[in-house]
C-alpha cells in the first residue's frame, strides 16, 4: 500500500481508493501503487469485481502536470489503462467531483463508469496545448460516437452525469453513498457474469459516424484554432480513431502527444494553467477573510449593471443603489434584458434567470447599504465624484465592509485618503462587460488590510472571475501597458501602414482582433474623451471623431460597417485622411511591414510590463500574462507578454527597443532595466 492508495474489500469486491490531494492527479507516487494493486487483484481469485475511487472532493483530475517537461517515471497512465484492460474480471470507476484529463482516460480504462449525479467529465487536455495523451481519443468516441468525442475533445468541456449517462461514456448515476452504490453495481455486475468487453473492443460509438459531417465539423473547428496546433491534432486523432484500427490509432495519439508537450504553445499554456492560480494567492500570513454575503453597488449603468449581474451569477444578493427611481428602473430593465438575451440564446433557464433576478434589490437610499459587506462603486469617472459617493459610504457603510472603487485609472490611494476608513478601500476594475469578462484588477491601495484583500480575491474565484492583484498606477497593469502598445499607432498610420494592414499583424500573431478594429468595437469616443480630459492629441483619432466617425456604433471609424455588420470594411475616405495628415507632417509615406509593427507595438508592451514589475505594481511577471490573456485577448500559445518575451527573446526585443529608441527619441522604447537584466538571467523574478 501506499499513502496514496489503499485497497480495502467488501466481500468479494475490491475497492482502490486513490488519496493524493487536493485533486487526485496521477502523480506518479499515484501510479506506482495503483499498477501494482491492479495486477495483484487482477491475479487474485478471492476477487470478483474492483471498484476504482478516491478520496477527498474529486475522483482524478488528470494526469499530473507538474511533471510534463521532466523524465518520464514508469509506469504511464497509459501502462496503467492497458493492464486494466487485461482484467476480466468487471471493474468499475466509482467518479465525483471531476474526472478530468487522464483521470476520465483512467475511468475509459474500466470497462463501467458509475458517478454521483453532481459529477462532471471531460478531457480539457487542449487548454494546455495538448491532446488526451492516455488513448482518450480512441476509446471516448468508441461510447459516444465520433462527433461528440470531436467536440468535446476539441473544446476540451466537460459534460455532466445525466448528459453522460445519456450519451453511453456513463452506465450509471446514483444519489448517496456513491462508493456503496458502486460496490453493489459490481457485485451485481459479476453476479450475472461476463464476458467483460473492454472498451478498446467495443464499436458501438464508431458505427454510426458519419465521416462527411464529422470532417465539416472538424473543419469548422480548425477555422477557430487561430493558429493553435492542438485543437488540430485533437480532431486528427479523434479521425483515425475511426479510419484506423485501435493500435494504429492509439500510437498515432501518442505521436501527437509527444510532438504537442514539447511544443512552445502547450509550454505557454500550461504556464498560464499555474499563474491564473498564481495570482490569486496572496504573499503573507494567514489571516482570516472578512466574510462576503451581501454585496452593494453604487451606479446602474453599464458598468454597475454587468458588475451587479456578476454577483448576482455568483449567487450573491445586491443591492443596487441609483440616484433616482428612474436611473433605477432603466438600470433593472437592462439587467433583465441582458438576462432575457440569455435565456434566447439558451445559455440560460427561465428559472436560472427568475432567480437571479431575484436576488436584486433597487434603492435610491443609501442607508439601504447598510447590510452590505462589500460595496462596489461604478459612478462617473471623475475623482471629485468618487470622493463625494466614497464620503456618503463611509457613514452609511457597516464597520469592516469592503468600500471598493472600480475606477480604471484615477488614484486610489487619494480616494482612500478622502475616508476615515483607508484600510476597507481597494479597487475591483471590472472589464467591460464585467459580467462576461473573467479578468478582474484588485487594486490593493497603500493602506487597505489584508483580510479585506483576501476576502475579495476569494470573491473573486466564487463568481468565476480571474483575480490579479495589483498596485496602485495610471491604469494599474492592464490598460498602462495598453497605452504602451498603443503609442506607436497613430505614427504607424502616419508613416504608411493602414488600419487594415496592422490589424492583419496582430490576427497573423494570433489576437482575435487588431488594435483599429477594437477601437471600432469599444468606441473611438472614449479615447477621445480620455485624451481631451488628459489635454493630450492623436491627430488621426481626433479627426475621425470630430466626423462622428466612432467605430461600428456610428456605421464607421476606422473602417465602414455596412448597416448592423460587425464586418470590418477599409474605407478609403480614412486612407485618404492618413495621406493629407501624413503630407501636412511632412512625412514620406513607406511601406511598413507586420514586422516592423510588432517590433512597435509589442516590444514597448514588454517594456511597459518590465517597468511595471521593477515597480511593484504586479507582483510576478506571470501576473501580468494572466492580465494580457484574460482581459485583452492575448494569444494563449504565446502565454502573455512576459512568457513570450522569453520566446521572443529579450536581447532582440532589447536591441530592437534601442533602435527605434535611436531613430524615434521617444520614451516607450527606452528598455527597462528589469528587460536588461532577463536578457541576461532568463528570468523576470529579481535576484534569480
Ligand atoms: N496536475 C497538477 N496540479 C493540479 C492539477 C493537475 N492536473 N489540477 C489542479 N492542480 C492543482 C492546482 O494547481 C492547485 O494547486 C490545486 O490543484 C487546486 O486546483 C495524460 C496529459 C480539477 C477543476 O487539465 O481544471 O491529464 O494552487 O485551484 O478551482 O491525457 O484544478 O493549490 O498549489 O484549480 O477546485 C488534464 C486541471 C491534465 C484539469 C479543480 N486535467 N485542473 O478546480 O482547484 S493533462 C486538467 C482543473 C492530462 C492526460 C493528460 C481544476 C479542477 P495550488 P484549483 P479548483
Amino acid at each position: 500500500m501506499s499513502d496514496f492508495l489503499k485497497v480495502s474489500r467488501d466481500g468479494d469486491v475490491a475497492i482502490v481508493i486513490i488519496d493524493n490531494p487536493p485533486v487526485n492527479a496521477l502523480s506518479f507516487h499515484v501510479r506506482e501503487p495503483l499498477m501494482q494493486a491492479l495486477v495483484e487483484l487482477r491475479d487474485d481469485p478471492s476477487v470478483a469485481a474492483i471498484v476504482i475511487a478516491c478520496a477527498g472532493r474529486t475522483f482524478v483530475a488528470g494526469a499530473d502536470i507538474t511533471e510534463f517537461g521532466k523524465p518520464v517515471q514508469q509506469p504511464e497512465l497509459r501502462a496503467i489503462v492497458a493492464t486494466l484492460e487485461t482484467i476480466a474480471k468487471p471493474t468499475i470507476a466509482a467518479i465525483h467531483g471531476t474526472a478530468l484529463g487522464g483521470g476520465l482516460e483512467l475511468a475509459l480504462g474500466c470497462h463501467f463508469r458509475v458517478t454521483d449525479a453532481g459529477a462532471k467529465l471531460g478531457l480539457p487536455e487542449v487548454k494546455l496545448g495538448l491532446l488526451p495523451g492516455g488513448g482518450g481519443t480512441v476509446r471516448l468516441p468508441r461510447l459516444v460516437g465520433a462527433l461528440k468525442a470531436l467536440k468535446m475533445i476539441v473544446s476540451g468541456a466537460s459534460i455532466g452525469a445525466e448528459e453522460a449517462h445519456a450519451a453511453g461514456l456513463v452506465d450509471a448515476v446514483f444519489e448517496g453513498d456513491l462508493t456503496t452504490h458502486a460496490v453493489n453495481f459490481a457485485r451485481e455486475i459479476a453476479r450475472k457474469g461476463g464476458p467483460f468487453t473492454p472498451v478498446r473492443d467495443r464499436d458501438e460509438g464508431l458505427k454510426t459516424t458519419d465521416l462527411a459531417a464529422f470532417d465539416t465539423e472538424a473543419a469548422d473547428l480548425a477555422k477557430k484554432a487561430r493558429g493553435l496546433e492542438a485543437p488540430i491534432a485533437c480532431a486528427q486523432a479523434v479521425r483515425n480513431a475511426v479510419t484506423l484500427h485501435f493500435d494504429e490509432a492509439l500510437a498515432a495519439e501518442r505521436a501527437l502527444f509527444v510532438k504537442l508537450v514539447a511544443s512552445d504553445q502547450s509550454r505557454a499554456q500550461r504556464h498560464l494553467f499555474f499563474a491564473e492560480r498564481e495570482a490569486a494567492k496572496i504573499p503573507g500570513k494567514d489571516f482570516i477573510k472578512r466574510r462576503i454575503a451581501r454585496v452593494g453597488v453604487i451606479g446602474a449603468g453599464t458598468m454597475g449593471g454587468g458588475i451587479a449581474m456578476a454577483f448576482a451569477n455568483g449567487g450573491y444578493p445586491v443591492t443596487l443603489l441609483e440616484t433616482s427611481q428612474e436611473a433605477l428602473r432603466r438600470g433593472l430593465a437592462t439587467i433583465d434584458k441582458n438576462y432575457a438575451v440569455s435565456v434566447t440564446r439558451g445559455s440560460l433557464t427561465e428559472d436560472a434567470k427568475r432567480q437571479r433576478l431575484a436576488r436584486f434589490t433597487g434603492s435610491t437610499d443609501y442607508a439601504d447599504l447598510a447590510d452590505c459587506d462589500l460595496i462596489v462603486e461604478a459612478v462617473f469617472e471623475d475623482m471629485t465624484v468618487k470622493k463625494e459617493v466614497f464620503g456618503r459610504l463611509e457613514a452609511a457603510a457597516k464597520p469592516g465592509a469592503i468600500l471598493a472603487t472600480n475606477t480604471s485609472y484615477l488614484d486610489i490611494n487619494e480616494i482612500a485618503a478622502s475616508t476615515s476608513r483607508p484600510q476597507d478601500v481597494l479597487g475591483l476594475h471590472f472589464f467591460s462587460p464585467a459580467n462576461v469578462m473573467k479578468l478582474l484588477e484588485i487594486v490593493r491601495a497603500e493602506k487597505t488590510a489584508p483580510d479585506a484583500l483576501a476576502a475579495v480575491v476569494d470573491l473573486a474565484r466564487r463568481i468565476g472571475k480571474v483575480a490579479v492583484v495589483v498596485g496602485v498606477c495610471h491604469g494599474f497593469v492592464g490598460n498602462r501597458m495598453l497605452a504602451a502598445r498603443g503609442a506607436e499607432s497613430e505614427a504607424l498610420l502616419l508613416e504608411g501602414a493602414t488600419p487594415r494592414q496592422v490589424d492583419q499583424a496582430f490576427t497573423d500573431f494570433g489576437w482575435p482582433m487588431g488594435p483599429f478594429q477594437m477601437g471600432d468595437l469599444a468606441g473611438l469616443d472614449i479615447g477621445w474623451r480620455n485624451r481631451k480630459a488628459r489635454g493630450q492629441t492623436a491627430v488621426i483619432a481626433d479627426t475621425l471623431c470630430e466626423q462622428g466617425r466612432f467605430g461600428q456604433k456610428t456605421g464607421r471609424g476606422y473602417y465602414l460597417y455596412e448597416a448592423g455588420a460587425r464586418t470590418a470594411v477599409p474605407d478609403p475616405e480614412v486612407e485618404a485622411l492618413i495621406r493629407d495628415k501624413a503630407a501636412e507632417k511632412g512625412i514620406a509615406l513607406r511601406a511598413v511591414g507586420a514586422e516592423e509593427i510588432i517590433e512597435r507595438t509589442l516590444y514597448p508592451l514588454v517594456n511597459e510590463g518590465a517597468r511595471i514589475l521593477e515597480e511593484g505594481i504586479a507582483a510576478r511577471a506571470s501576473d501580468i500574462d494572466v492580465v494580457w490573456v484574460n482581459g485583452y485577448g492575448f494569444p494563449v500559445g504565446k502565454g502573455g507578454p512576459m512568457f513570450w518575451a522569453g520566446l521572443e527573446g529579450a536581447a532582440k526585443i532589447i536591441e530592437r527597443l534601442e533602435y527605434w529608441h535611436q531613430r524615434t527619441g521617444r520614451q516607450v522604447f527606452k528598455p527597462a532595466p528589469l528587460l536588461k537584466r532577463m536578457a541576461e538571467t532568463g528570468s523576470w523574478e529579481a535576484g534569480e
